[in-house]
């Protein structure tokens, strides 16, 4: 279908055809060269920022080319691809990835630093692409990463929005929002695919008609149609050819003028709705862990899904197979229940717009997706509105009534007359109004259904999705472990750690093969090696101080324990619980003497985090923390001794400085409530210890770097039902040091009181859902340990060491790989390189 140059122009199109070298000559000429022309710069007009972009053009015209050969290599090969459908894709800076992975880093240094630059401050120029909230995003970045540096056939399919994840500011304590509008000076790391387009039909009616064949179809007539236009973002594998591409759309309106305004004569209102149109993909809801029912939110959802299968179809019809084979060259992976829609929307193409029978259908359906569940949080499962479907999507909503009629039907005929469970399991709940329940479709949709930790896939398959065990068996469930990619989080963030292990196992071959880490484990006792581990661990600690310092001006000793913890700001991973033990911890320094102070730990407790703008008690959590920073950091009784520091706007970029700094970080969500983590997983990397609860994925981090290197404490997530209900119902004494604090915090310690009453009744007024009262003393306890450990330097580095050496497992290859083998039965397909 492509037109071809004529045989005639070959010849000259071969040989202008000049692959562009790597040496620092030719770096240095392109570099110039887009100054003048992309930038229309002079060497007299430049500054860092002009230096960064210029030099962005420079390497994104060499991802070009690999994402070229890619796409058509992988044209002619036609394997099995496997599609990523992330609503969020939370990927950071690109350039420094970009470099490390084609192995461009030295000559870029060398030709941006003759042109007079320095390359970490034109990297330090780039915006962070921020389209995701916190862990789900960037685990579809880290995912890419993997399938790209894997070689695996594989595409991610998003929406660009215009505004990202909000910046925040902190104003006297508070959490303000800004607007991330984030394309302001071009992207250079999007191809504007303007050519790419997709008409989204919305709302309208349904009408019936007979075929040919007399049988009764369905047509869906729309009252409103949206384009979706592809900008294209190449993801470099690290040390490979193979580029992948994650498909961003975005909303535009039609390009056909609407005639019936236009006969009209109503201008205005026809200006309106084009910029309704633009609306859809303006903006990141803001919202993790919490599901808001706007009908926005789910036009999103439709429009992103519909343009992503439309495309995906469009590819496979090239090849002319049977719709039989669909499943044989298409795996879609759906990224929590935000792309379910897409069930419904593959069953309508199938049947409303090829023909095929629903039985032929569904069959293709089930065989096309699998379905990873990232939450059990009740408040973070999506539920539609009926009327609300019924008015947007009409269709979907007749075929997913149709889908649970038939499910139910087989239902009842293994277990006959039980209505109860009928009711459980029905996609469709009876509230008032009627809703649907996207998970249970999803699973049912789905051949395969992941939790992301060990413990959590236990938990889904125990609560949630119990009744589905029983009614399609255990098979449908399986437990894939997150994962975290080491080229950003140990090679990219951590450079001379990364370095000095490369040196120490004789080469890079650890970061695509992560469990070669275990060599380190024979040096952990080397006293030479020690050294040289902790001087890199020092040396990241000062940048961190700089950084805070710059940030926040609060001056930190880099010989202190760094304590961190930072991830979104959300009652569950109890962040309050910290601030609380922060401030016994402070109420202890005062009553000391000289002599005890003298054996103290110095400790700098650092945070970040982002609450979700409409989330009351989390903002009050970090006003709070700025509070007890402000007493704490100016009492000159304390000093060095306890510092608290809240980190603003934490985002990816930040996150490379903060992680590689810590001694410790903390992961203190309630035992059963956070599926997996992977913070966890980048600070151990980094050589840190974690405190932390029974949880998610530190279950599995314990068993592989054993207890000495981590400290766990708490109720188990077994308990947790049981102490819920004794904490509500029995009459049980608050834990007296729980008290103190909380009565420090009342009687104005740290300011005005009231501020904080309705954070405080969140564990006194009879119900602490997220049962700090009772995990509080054991906190204490390990937050004691932990002190008492970092005063052994020597043991300390041990740790530190076998820490990185035990870490294996969490690489997101390794994930990748599962998920490859054991759900989208797909197989690398190595590009071979350019002749
Ligand atoms: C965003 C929007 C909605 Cl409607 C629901 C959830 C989210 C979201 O951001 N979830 C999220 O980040 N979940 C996290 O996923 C991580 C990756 O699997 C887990 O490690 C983490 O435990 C989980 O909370």
């Amino acid at each position: 279908e492509l037109a071809q140059v004529p045989s005639e122009q070959r010849a000259a199109w071969e040989k202008y055809t000049v692959p562009e070298g790597n040496d620092v000559d030719s770096i240095a000429r392109s570099i110039v060269h887009h100054t003048t022309t992309t930038l229309a710069r002079t060497p007299y007009n430049m500054d860092d920022f002009g230096g960064y972009q210029a030099t962005a053009h420079s390497v994104r015209d060499k991802l070009i080319q690999d994402w070229n050969e890619t796409q058509q290599y992988h044209t002619i090969k036609d394997p099995k691809r496997v599609y990523y459908l992330s609503l969020e894709f939370l990927l950071g800076r690109a350039m420094d990835n970009a470099l490390l992975a084609r192995g461009l880093k030295e000559p870029y240094t060398e030709a941006t630093k003759q042109l007079g630059f320095k390359i970490e401050d034109l990297l330090e120029e780039e915006r962070d692409a921020a389209l995701g909230n916190g862990g789900l995003g960037r685990l579809a970045a880290c995912y890419m990463d993997s399938l790209a540096t894997l070689d695996y056939p594989a595409w991610g399919y998003g929406l660009r929005y215009t505004y990202g994840i909000f910046q925040q500011k902190i104003v006297d304590g508070y959490q303000n929002e800004v607007p991330d509008y984030w394309l302001t000076y071009d992207n250079p790391w999007e191809l504007p695919r303007l050519d790419i387009s997709i008409e989204v039909p919305f709302y309208g009616h349904v009408s019936k008609y007979s075929d040919e064949n007399g049988r009764t179809r369905h047509k869906w007539e729309a009252g409103e149609i949206v384009q979706a236009v592809a900008y294209d973002v190449p993801i470099p594998g690290f040390d490979t050819n193979n580029t992948i591409n994650i498909r961003f759309w975005s909303s535009k309106p039609r390009k056909e003028f609407d005639l019936a305004y236009f006969n009209s004569g109503d201008y205005n209102r026809a200006v309106e709705d084009q910029k309704k149109a633009e609306n859809i993909t303006s903006v990141l809801y803001p919202n993790d862990n919490h599901m808001v029912g706007k009908e926005l939110r789910l036009k999103q959802q439709y429009f992103w899904v519909c343009a992503s299968l439309h495309d995906i179809i469009r590819r496979f019809k090239k090849t002319d197979r049977p719709w039989s084979e669909f499943p044989d060259q298409v795996a879609i992976q759906l990224n929590d229940t935000h792309p379910t829609l897409a069930v419904p929307e593959l069953m309508r193409v199938l049947v409303d717009l090829e023909g095929l029978e629903w039985d032929e259908a569904w069959n293709i359906t089930t065989r096309t997706f699998g379905f990873t569940n990232h939450t059990v949080l009740p408040e973070a499962l999506e539920k539609w509105s009926v009327p609300m479907l019924e008015h947007l999507l009409p269709r979907h909503l007749q075929i997913i009534f149709d889908i649970n009629l038939f499910f139910l039907q087989t239902v009842e005929k293994t277990f006959p007359n039980d209505r109860d469970l009928l009711a459980t399991v029905s996609i469709i709940e009876e509230s008032q109004p009627q809703s649907v329940r996207m998970a249970f479709l999803a699973v049912i949709a789905s051949h395969k259904v992941n939790g992301v930790a060990a413990l959590h896939s236990q938990i889904i398959k125990d609560t949630i999705f119990a009744p589905f065990i029983k009614v399609l068996g255990p098979d449908r469930f399986t437990n894939k472990t997150n994962g975290i990619t080491p080229r950003r989080w140990l090679h990219q963030a951590n450079p001379d750690l990364s370095n000095l292990i490369a040196k120490k196992l004789g080469s890079f071959k650890f970061l695509k093969e992560l469990s070669l880490l275990d060599g380190l484990s024979k040096y952990a006792n080397d006293e030479a090696f020690q050294k040289e581990w902790m001087d890199i661990k020092y040396k990241n600690k000062v940048r961190l101080t700089n950084l805070i310092k710059e940030r926040t001006g609060i001056e930190v000793n880099p010989n202190a324990l760094f304590d961190i913890q930072v991830k979104r700001i959300h009652e569950y991973k109890r962040q309050f619980m910290n601030i609380l033990g922060v401030i016994h911890r402070y109420a202890n320094l005062k009553k000391m003497n000289a002599a005890q102070r003298k054996a103290v730990v110095p400790r700098v407790v650092i945070f970040g985090g982002k609450a979700a703008p409409g989330y009351y008690i989390a903002k009050l959590v970090i006003k709070l923390i700025n509070s007890v920073g402000e007493k704490v950091n100016n009492d000159k009784d304390i000093g060095d001794l306890l510092k608290v520091v809240f980190i603003p706007d934490y985002n990816v970029s930040v996150a490379e400085v903060i992680i590689p700094a810590n001694d410790i970080s903390q992961h203190i969500s309630t035992a059963g409530t956070e599926a997996s983590g992977t913070s966890n997983m980048k600070f151990v990397l980094n050589g840190g210890l974690i405190l932390g609860t029974v949880d998610g994925a530190n279950i599995e981090i314990y068993e592989e770097i054993g207890d000495d290197q981590i400290f766990l404490f708490g109720a188990r997530s077994e308990q947790v039902e049981d102490l819920r209900h004794v904490q509500r119902y029995r009459n049980v004494p608050m834990n007296p040091e729980l008290q103190a604090v909380i009565h420090l915090i009342e009687n104005g310690t740290f300011g005005e009181s009231h501020i904080f009453q309705p954070l405080i009744n969140t564990i006194t007024v009879g119900k602490d859902y997220y049962l700090i009262s009772v995990d509080f003393g054991s906190y204490l306890e390990s937050n004691e340990l932990v002190d008492e450990a970092f005063k052994d330097k020597k043991a300390w580095a041990q740790k530190s060491i076998l820490c990185t050496a035990r870490m294996g497992k969490f690489s997101s290859d390794r994930a990748i790989k599962e998920y490859a083998e054991d759900i989208w039965n797909i197989d690398p397909v190595p590009v071979p390189d350019k002749k």
